[in-house]
């Protein structure tokens, strides 16, 4: 090693071992600013039944564990739980009656993998971290998702429930297309699980978790909208849009509308305000508005909500309608949230 670029090696390892020493990390942009992490661990997830992910994640995070383990671990409750309508087994199908997936995932490198209209494999979340290991590619659709998850052991099975079925045979008598704002979940049993902070909302589930080490992940996965036409991939899997994980700054995701999300690349856009220093929840809110911009009158009849999370820890989320709400599991905080909304 030539002597100046020793020097560097040391100086910049001194300055490593310091912000252990002192439980500080460095921020990249902030100029060997040390700023403090708190409450770490944590995860955030969207809608009150993200208490019950949360609470699998935080399994993975409590003991130490990989903000990325502790996602695709969070996530995969919902996606294996028939009474949730809107991921994995027992989604409401498309429009010709088929339950596709849609799901991404992204880590603490800018690593990221992901899934669209993924049929007859509950773990939707899982195929896309395998296809952000095991592939050179960041996207696998439709039929070659499926062919590449059976090739690596995931097990097809029919995803559409007899109470999905009945649903969608009960809209087929009108076939209209218009998204619910906050989706009623008719099978949930409220009266054993009330729901803080609002209406029974379940739909899309986004987590964003940090770990022991300061590390972000996220992961997202739905069966995006009910009744859609098949083939219709939303925001979810849509790295950008459904999701988007900054090491540096943090890590943001969304819900609602899939179309008006992508429009505006939300999830990204909310990581880029929070980067020009707004938190998490402002940047929620600017994020928001945006789409009131773009899409006016669209905007007042749909529903979009973002959650974020900073690389300190602040958490934050904001919604076009009234009814969002968020799951947040650390340390200090358990609950359920809700989001504040541009109307009221
Ligand atoms: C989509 N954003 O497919 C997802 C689904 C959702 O309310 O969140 N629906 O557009």
């Amino acid at each position: 090693m030539a002597s100046s670029s020793r020097r560097k090696f040391l100086q910049t390892a001194a300055l490593g071992s310091a912000a252990a020493l002192t439980g500080t990390r460095l921020l990249a942009h902030e100029k060997k600013v040390p700023v403090i992490i708190k409450d770490n661990p944590i995860v955030v997830s969207t809608w009150g039944f993200g208490k019950e992910a949360n609470a699998g994640a935080w399994e993975i995070l409590s003991k130490g564990g990989r903000a990325l383990d502790a996602v695709e671990a969070g996530v995969k409750i919902p996606e294996a739980d028939p009474k949730n309508q809107t991921i994995g087994y027992g989604g409401l199908p498309d429009r010709d009656g088929h339950v596709t997936l849609d799901a991404c995932i992204m880590d603490e490198n800018y690593n990221c993998g992901s899934v669209m209209c993924l049929e007859n494999i509950v773990h939707a979340i899982s195929v896309a971290r395998m296809v952000m290991e095991k592939t050179p590619h960041i996207v696998l659709a439709g039929d070659g998702a499926l062919q590449f998850a059976l090739a690596n052991g995931f097990k097809a099975q029919n995803l559409l429930t007899p109470e999905s079925e009945k649903a969608w045979k009960e809209w087929l008598k009108t076939a209209n297309y218009h998204p619910e704002i906050n989706i009623e979940n008719r099978l949930y049993d409220k009266s054993k699980d009330p729901m803080p902070g609002g209406p029974d909302n379940h739909d899309t589930i986004g987590m964003m978790a940090i770990d022991v080490n300061g590390n972000l992940s996220g992961a997202c996965t739905t069966s995006g909208m009910a009744f859609k036409m098949h083939g219709r991939v939303g925001d979810s899997p849509i790295i950008g849009a459904g999701l988007y994980v900054d090491n540096e700054i943090g890590a943001a995701t969304s819900t609602g509308v899939g179309e008006e999300v992508i429009r505006i690349v939300g999830s990204h856009l909310v990581v880029e305000l929070m980067r020009l220093g707004r938190a998490p929840e402002d940047a929620c809110r600017e994020a928001v508005e945006r789409i009131i911009q773009r899409s006016p009158e669209k905007a007042k009849e749909i529903q979009v909500g973002f959650i974020a999370i900073n690389k300190n820890g602040e958490y934050g989320g904001y919604s076009l309608q009234p009814g969002f709400e968020y799951a947040v599991q650390s340390k200090s905080v358990t609950g359920v949230f809700p989001a504040k909304s541009h109307y009221k």
